[in-house]
């Protein structure tokens, strides 16, 4: 019997788990030494074991031949996607990495030069059905599109949450292991806790004060707190910024009282809140997904920081601030400043703007289905389920069997990875090593943490050198190329940028593979590293398995911007003209009806149905529905819900903490075509058949998945 520690690789939260084995896994608790999660673990981390022991997962690869699975070795696999790539030039082959290489060491290291090798702009992700609009308006204001402010969650004296519901997600793009925890001492502290959604939720439940929102209206929400902060002198910028007197101008339009018939938010509501915000010692505004995948995403993102940097908040201890993780890059202060931007190319099919070097997954169809020059006939998908995921998933899941080349790396074969001619599993989350590259530069606090795997590989490849094969296969070095050469290479560029003797920092590194070399690697180079004045190393995390605490954020403006300016830019050109179109959205009519989506604890997007004990109860694909609205149109247990996409037939669940006027519909779900016996016996229907593809945020190209016009008859 023994046991391990190690981090939960399944949401952003990142706890330690302690993890009983005795030949297999016997028990998964929290880890109670661990510095930042202090023990705490939620239902789907305490299935952690079951999940990796999951029969339905593949154990090896599969390949499709005469409308059949075949079970075949690792080297058949490899030669057969060798055979099927080498077919399509590089402009003619596409990516889309979903959410967990988010998680994985393989998707944070293998997926940049995967994209590279593939010669391909047609690099589509789940992030483009999820936060990309933050990514832009953070890139336009601080430089970098990951210089992203979290909330000082357990310091501040004031939370604004919009769009998120921590208390079933456990948070996002802030990593805050026991949110529900914090939100309490936050409230405990004598800090006031304010959430605005369309819907009561679990998180509203637990704030001082729930506010309803009409569905993707809250830009305008936030501009009436920007113009009332104007309006009432109550403006104080404490950071190095430009554009002040931009913003004042442009937000002049957005009154309370208009934007308050746009969101359905009392203006005194509005005043109201922009005064607690200025008035409180420290305060800081939240917004997620509710927000994010909305027409107005981007500006909703922006005014969130604008809000903070107006009020005194931003970067400072209780207000929003950056964190500073363990595997950040060293700045290098030769290269030159530009301003960053979207827009350097454009989707073939409908001219949409690449941003962070992405086109917006809404037309991954369209770039498959339509002939001509450049058209998509080569796809690899690294852990995504873009079927169930991506908006109009029922047209994708056509196109995706025209293609003519398909590869998935995915441990199930699901909606989507069915149409691959090639799936590689990756191994069991308990062979892998794990490192939150990404993560961890989202925490409320700075903490590092490594988990070696804990049972051996038994001649399966990792999921990074699977991604590396993958990349030395696309960049035309074959199927049998040592993927070692691809780490070192990289670790060489590494290494030169930090001066001295590559050779001999090499040498010193330590590692037990390529992904342990890097993040020794990135590690010694970071802020806290052993070459730059500090301690930390793989070894040093190795020592410490339960992770360690780097300490509470710190101020770190103006020195952590790359704006061309070296200041805050509060006032970015492309916002400015997109508040054009926010206000033409003053005036509009609302649908009677719009469609939101929603998560359950005991879920995780599109791929833990296939537990039994967390299916069921609460976390059902039901349709929640004011009990007002199913008097009115007269609705039984089911009913019949239209879009501009699709249609479904959809089993109601009536609640009167849902809106009037406004239904909710989880996503993920919709199973279909997968061995996976307990998701099929669970299947649910696919929001994303009604979602729209046409329609998304134009800064980022976002998907629009809130605030969809649905259309609602009896069945
Ligand atoms: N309507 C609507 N649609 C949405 C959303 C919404 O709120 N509403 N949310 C959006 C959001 S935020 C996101 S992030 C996307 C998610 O979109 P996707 O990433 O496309 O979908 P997931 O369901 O997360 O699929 C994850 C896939 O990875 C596989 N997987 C799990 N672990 C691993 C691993 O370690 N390695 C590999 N290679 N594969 C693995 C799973 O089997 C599964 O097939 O969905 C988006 N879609
Ligand atoms: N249990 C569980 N945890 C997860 C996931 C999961 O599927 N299940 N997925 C993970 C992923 S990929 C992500 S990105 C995160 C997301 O984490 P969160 O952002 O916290 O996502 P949700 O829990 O969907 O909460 C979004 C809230 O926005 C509300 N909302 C919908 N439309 C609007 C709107 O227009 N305005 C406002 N103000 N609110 C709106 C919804 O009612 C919902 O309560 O969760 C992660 N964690
Ligand atoms: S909250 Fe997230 S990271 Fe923590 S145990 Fe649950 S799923 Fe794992
Ligand atoms: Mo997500």
């Amino acid at each position: 019997m023994e046991t391990a520690y190690r981090t939960c690789p399944l949401c952003e939260a990142v706890c330690g788990l302690a993890i009983t084995i005795d030949g297999r896994v016997t028990d998964v608790r929290g880890d109670r030494d661990d510095p930042f999660s202090k023990g705490y673990v939620c239902p789907k981390g305490a299935t952690l074991g079951r999940l990796d022991e999951d029969p339905d997962r593949l154990q090896a690869p599969l390949v499709r031949g005469d409308g059949e699975w075949h079970t075949v070795s690792w080297a058949e696999a490899f030669a057969a996607v060798e055979e099927g790539l080498s077919r399509i030039p590089g402009p003619e082959r596409a990516i889309y990495l979903g959410n967990p290489n988010a998680h994985t060491m393989a998707g944070a290291l293998y997926g940049a030069p995967l994209i590279r090798a593939l010669g391909t702009r047609n690099v589509f992700s789940a992030s483009t059905a999820d936060q990309m609009p933050k990514h832009v308006s953070c890139g336009l204001m601080f430089g970098h599109p990951l210089t992203i402010p979290v909330p000082d969650l357990d310091r501040t004296g004031y939370l604004l949450m919009l769009g998120a519901n921590p208390l079933e997600s456990n948070g996002s793009l802030c990593t805050a292991p026991d949110f529900p925890g914090r939100l309490k001492a936050l409230r405990r502290r004598g800090g006031r806790f304010v959430v605005v959604d369309p819907r009561r939720t679990r998180t509203a439940a637990l704030a001082d004060e729930h506010v309803f929102i009409r569905p993707g209206a809250d830009a305008y929400l936030l501009a009436g707190i920007v113009h009332t902060l104007f309006a009432e002198d109550l403006v104080t910028v404490t950071v190095p910024a430009n554009g002040l007197a931009e913003v004042a101008e442009a937000i002049r339009p957005f009154s309370p009282d208009a934007c308050a018939s746009a969101c359905g938010v009392p203006a005194e509501v509005i005043v109201r809140l922009a005064r607690e915000l200025a008035a409180a010692p420290t305060a800081a505004v939240y917004a997620r997904i509710g927000t994010c995948t909305a027409e107005f995403g981007t500006l909703a993102q922006w005014l969130v920081d604008v809000i903070n940097a107006l009020t005194g908040n931003l970067d400072r201890p209780g207000g929003a601030m950056f964190p500073r993780p363990a595997t950040e890059a060293p700045a290098n202060p030769s290269r030159r400043r530009k301003p960053y931007r979207t827009g350097r190319w454009h989707s073939r099919v409908r001219g949409l703007p690449e941003a962070n070097g992405e086109l917006p997954v809404a037309t991954l169809a369209d770039e498959i289905e339509t002939p001509g020059d450049g058209r998509v006939r080569a796809l690899i998908t690294v852990a995504g389920n873009p079927v169930l995921s991506t908006p109009n998933g029922t047209r994708l899941d056509r196109a995706l069997g025209e293609l003519e080349f398909m590869v998935s790396v995915d441990p199930y074969l699901n909606e989507t990875t069915r149409h691959a001619d090639v799936i590689l599993p990756p191994p069991r989350i308990l062979q892998s090593g794990h490192y939150d590259f990404a993560l961890l530069g989202f925490a409320v606090r700075n903490y590092a943490r490594y988990s070696p795997p804990v049972l051996p590989l038994d001649g399966r490849p990792s999921e990074a050198e699977i991604l590396a094969r993958l990349a030395m296969i696309a960049s035309g070095q074959g199927a049998d190329a040592d993927p070692a050469l691809l780490d070192e290479l990289i670790l060489d560029q590494m290494l030169r940028v930090h001066g001295g003797h590559p050779a001999e920092l090499r040498a010193s590194l330590e590692g037990a593979n390529g992904a342990e070399l890097r993040l020794d690697a990135m590690l010694r180079l970071g802020p806290y590293g052993e070459w730059n004045g500090g301690d930390l190393s793989l070894p040093t995390l190795l020592r410490h398995p339960h992770g360690i605490d780097l300490g509470p954020l710190e101020p770190r403006l103006p020195g952590n911007l790359s704006t061309a300016s070296g200041l805050v830019e509060l006032a970015p050109a492309p916002l400015l003209d997109d508040l054009v179109r926010l206000r033409g959205g003053l005036e509009r009519r609302t649908p009677e009806f719009v469609l939101i989506g929603r998560r359950h604890l005991r879920s995780n997007n599109s791929w833990l149905h296939n537990m039994g004990s967390l299916v069921g109860g609460s976390n059902r694909c039901t349709l929640q529905i004011n009990p007002a609205d199913v008097a009115r149109l007269g609705l039984s247990d089911k009913a019949l819900v239209r879009s501009a996409a699709g249609e479904l037939a959809v089993p109601l669940e009536p609640t009167d903490s849902i809106m009037p006027g406004v239904v909710s519909l989880p996503h993920g779900w919709g199973h279909d075509g997968t061995p996976q016996a307990v998701a099929a016996r669970n299947a649910g229907v696919n929001v994303n058949a009604l979602t729209d593809e046409t329609v998304v945020d134009p800064l980022s190209g976002n998907a629009v998945f809130n605030g969809v016009p649905v259309i609602i008859t009896p069945v």
